[in-house]
């Protein structure tokens, strides 16, 4: 067991507190505003909000220079206000006309002149509210069909816009949300493997790290403990998005353990054994809520994870390693198998 015994700092987005649509039916629920969403997170111990460029300054493609630098003060302010601190920045890369046949990787070259654009002013933003990290959820950088593009050619050209970005701010730190699918059948980029591969292959590879969420590596067909594992022995493991998924249907982003404890906890006992957060990462918690609840109630999923992620830290922390080293010693597995489970269900083994 590891001797870091730090607090976990918790996050999420703006996005988190939704109102409910999906593709087959309107929202359910008004949208809150972002004073309101910060007062969720100051109550529920939240020491930290996500943003999208976007999220900061509405309309973003429409601002100058100096009104984003204003309403991003404005924003900074308002997180002070509310003792909390901006974790990262993501350039919104997927909503934009320009973005319907990727960003980064679109064939048209004044597109890919768009994304590279977005993303700087996404980095000013950044750097504005206090964050010195922006993610790429590299959403519609991948095909619909193989033959539309060529894939080498795709991932050089992310490469390259990753390039522009460590160049064009000399501290900011790139951290890639892998994904495999959704929106788009096939992605670049699918799971943290590519993602730490590519980080090698630009010009500062101390500067490209990874965030992890829980329902994408699921959606990959892999546990999402193993590929924190994976990327913490890299020294890539910079953020992850905590939340749960009932195996290969589409995003739920459900909350935390909610569909399998066991792999939860199995998360948890990996970023604990390796003092996570020692270094400053955050948990998020990308977790929606239902689309059945309620206005009033549709923050309760961002509280259960916070709660879940908690208890489950007890339950790492209270493991019997002496008699797990035991079962290992003697590659008793079923009754490891048994032992964790009893574990987590509080009862005898
Ligand atoms: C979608 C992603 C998305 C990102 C967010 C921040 O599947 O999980 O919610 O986490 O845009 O990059
Ligand atoms: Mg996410």
């Amino acid at each position: 067991m590891a001797e870091y015994k730090g607090r976990y700092r918790f996050s999420f987005g703006p996005w988190n507190i939704d109102q409910g649509g999906d593709p087959f039916g309107p929202a359910v629920r008004k949208p809150e505003l972002l004073k309101k969403k910060m007062q969720v997170a100051r109550d529920l111990g939240f020491d930290g909000m996500q943003w999208h460029d976007d999220d900061v300054v509405e309309d973003l493609d429409k601002k100058t220079a100096a009104e984003i630098s204003k309403t991003s003060k404005r924003v900074k302010k308002m997180l002070d206000d509310h003792g909390l601190e901006a974790e990262f920045v993501a350039p919104r890369l997927w909503f934009a006309p320009e973005t319907v046949d990727g960003a980064y990787s679109n064939p048209d070259p004044k597109c890919r002149r768009y994304a590279i654009e977005r993303t700087k002013k996404c980095i000013d933003i950044a750097n504005a509210i206090g964050a010195r990290n922006i993610v790429l959820w590299l959403a519609r950088e991948g095909t619909y069909i193989r033959e539309s593009k060529v894939g080498r050619e795709g991932v050089l050209m992310i490469r390259d816009a990753i390039n522009t970005f460590l160049e064009y701010d000399p501290q900011v730190r790139i951290l890639i949300e892998p994904k495999p699918n959704e929106p788009v059948d096939s992605a670049l980029i699918p799971t943290i493997g590519h993602a730490i591969g590519l980080s090698y292959i630009t010009v500062d590879p101390r500067r490209v790290g990874g965030l992890i969420e829980s329902a994408h590596s699921i959606l990959a067909g892999l546990d999402p403990a193993d590929d924190m594992a994976y990327a913490l022995a890299h020294k890539k493991l910079w953020s992850v998005h905590l939340n749960d998924q009932g195996g290969l249907k589409f995003d739920e982003d459900k909350s935390f353990g909610s569909y399998n404890l066991r792999r939860a906890f199995n998360q948890v006992r990996v970023l604990e054994e390796a003092s996570y957060g020692r270094n400053g990462e955050w948990v998020g918690l990308d977790v929606k809520a239902m689309r059945t609840q309620k206005q009033a109630v549709a923050w309760k999923h961002l509280r259960n994870s916070k709660q879940t992620f908690m208890d489950l830290l007890e339950k790492v922390r209270t493991l019997d390693t002496k008699l797990e080293a035991q079962f290992k010693a003697q590659r008793d597995y079923e009754e490891l198998d048994r032992y964790i489970v009893a574990h987590l269900m509080g009862v005898k083994a």
